[in-house]
């Protein structure tokens, strides 16, 4: 049976957790402290060098670690990835924009605030995560205008990725309000048949 490396609050883990339902494949899971380092450990960095869940192992023991390679291969082939080329980049230009635009201001300011780590050092870091996460959402919410979903007007791993810390994106202090098109396709992200939500593990 696959194995998911996980942690029950991240939005990363979610991701995968999220497709291996809708693709009804089943897993087992193995629960991370990652806030008491577990995911440093000698043992865990065998895993994955860069010590983070997700990891995704197979049966014949070979591993996966990025939420994103891990949600475009578990996708590959199925309706969740377009047959169309050109759509497919797409897809990866949204997947490459969650990590790099979105993620590290929206998902880490959700980490410090609902983790209560805001210290000397992390301070003066905020006000540019806000504001960048933001952009961000400013960037989405004027792709959704006219459409239903990020590529080729249906449901992709490119909403999957997008969905994990948008939808959460309030416990980091971020007001969703003015986004209008943004609120929408949350609603149809979680009206998909086989939707779960982030704490179901
Ligand atoms: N780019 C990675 C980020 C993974 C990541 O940041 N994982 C966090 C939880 S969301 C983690 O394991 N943190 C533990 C640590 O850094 O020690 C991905 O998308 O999988």
């Amino acid at each position: 049976m696959l194995r998911l490396h996980d942690c029950a609050f991240s939005g990363n883990a979610y991701k995968v957790r999220l497709l291996l339902t809708l693709l009804g494949l089943p897993f087992e899971r193995i629960e991370y402290d990652i806030l008491e380092g577990a995911t440093r450990t000698p043992e865990f960095l065998r895993l994955n060098p860069n010590g983070r869940i997700p990891v995704l192992e197979f049966e014949d023991g070979r591993v996966l670690a990025e939420s994103n390679a891990i949600i475009a291969y578990l996708a590959d082939g199925t309706r969740f990835v377009p047959a169309d080329r050109f759509e497919r980049a797409l897809v990866l230009q949204w997947l490459f924009f969650e990590q790099y635009s979105h993620e590290p201001n929206i998902a880490t300011l959700r980490f410090w605030v609902t983790h209560d780590l805001i210290d000397e050092e992390r301070r003066p870091l905020v006000e540019g995560k806000r504001r960048w996460g933001y952009a961000a959402l400013d960037v989405m919410e004027r792709h959704l205008a006219g459409r239903r979903y990020f590529v080729g007007e249906r449901y992709s791993i490119a909403d999957i990725a997008l969905y994990a810390y948008t939808h959460v994106a309030g416990d980091g202090g971020f007001d969703l309000a003015r986004y209008g098109n943004v609120l929408g396709w949350l609603d149809r992200v979680a009206a998909e048949p086989g939707h779960i939500a982030i704490t179901k593990v």
